[in-house]
């Protein structure tokens, strides 16, 4: 039996990575049964089957895994976000980070297409990213700003592209991975919507520690998370949280709320309260209706 990474997943096939060479593999219909599934980014356990193919029998322990986009055993997700075709949402990216905290995952957050529009607007989106304690970058790879220093981010890593169709994700990938050619795809104008050009996860090796996956965009995304806990994920909160009047506070509606006092003051951003009272309040209704 050999071990090795799958780095893509296509009609029932897996092809595995190991030592150089990749093998195309079939798992066992006991993983079915068992409700196991087998990921991207999976380290698993095969039998070889002749000089190419091979026989999945067991995924070995995850470290990490993700649900949108689907993989497994990343440390690293690029959270990439358009200015424009799709519109920059604080709401969606705010999502994307909750989900990528959930997972336990550290994020970069990549506003792309910069070159659409004003530097103002650019560094305004950038600066309320770095206040709150995230790594973020602007980029534009048609003008090739914010590679560099988005390369320098990836080394040592397995990383995933996360965010909206369209958001500029496989052109990324295209310019971060010399060699590579990822399917990239004209955004629909008329409805500022990507319509899905990439359909498959697939990790590429950019060198011996240093793995990018491309991944398909998404429109839709749910966070499974406790309401309570979705406050534990908005970093910035944590050091007002510990002067709240109660210690269980929501930083709703309670009286002597320091986080709300924050954002008053503007030290918070406001849009980040905004997505923490809605995501808050999707994460109670996902309760409410699973009783
Ligand atoms: N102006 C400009 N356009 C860009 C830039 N990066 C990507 N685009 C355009 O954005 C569109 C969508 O790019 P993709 O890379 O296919 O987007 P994606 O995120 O991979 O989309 P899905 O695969 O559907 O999730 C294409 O028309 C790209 O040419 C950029 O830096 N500047
Ligand atoms: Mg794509
Ligand atoms: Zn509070």
């Amino acid at each position: 039996m050999r071990e090795g990474r799958v780095i893509r997943a296509i009609g029932g096939f897996f092809d595995v990575f190991d030592d150089g060479h990749i093998r195309r593999c079939r798992a066992r219909g006991v993983f079915k049964v068992k409700g196991t599934t087998v990921l991207v980014g999976d380290f698993v356990r095969y039998e070889p089957v002749g000089a190419q193919e091979g026989i999945i029998r067991e995924v070995l322990p995850r470290r990490t895994e993700l649900v949108r986009p689907p993989i497994a055993n990343v440390d690293h997700v690029v959270v990439a976000c358009s200015f424009v075709t799709p519109d920059l949402s604080f709401y969606m990216l705010d999502k994307t980070l909750l989900q990528v905290s959930v997972a336990g995952v550290e994020p970069t957050i990549v506003f792309t297409k910069a070159d659409l529009v004003e530097q103002a607007e650019s560094d305004a989106a950038v600066d309320t990213y770095r206040r709150v304690g995230y790594e973020a970058v602007a980029v534009s790879v048609r003008q090739g700003e914010g590679l560099d220093r988005l390369r320098w981010r990836l080394k040592g890593h397995v990383t995933v592209l996360a965010g909206p169709s369209g958001a500029g994700k496989s052109t990324l990938a295209n310019a971060l991975a010399p060699g590579i050619s990822f399917k990239t795809g004209e955004v629909s104008e008329k409805i500022g919507r990507g319509r899905q050009t990439t359909r498959h996860v697939e990790l590429v090796r950019l060198d011996d520690a240093t793995w990018l996956a491309d991944a398909p965009g998404f429109s839709q995304l749910h966070v499974y998370v406790a309401s309570r806990e979705v406050k534990f994920h908005f970093r910035e909160f944590l050091p007002w949280a510990q002067r709240c009047t109660y210690r269980d506070c929501l930083h709703l509606d309670e009286d002597g709320c320091s986080v709300k006092s924050a954002v008053e003051e503007g030290r918070i951003p406001a849009s980040r309260y905004m997505s923490y009272k809605q995501l808050y309040e999707e994460a109670r209704e996902q309760e409410l209706n699973a009783y």
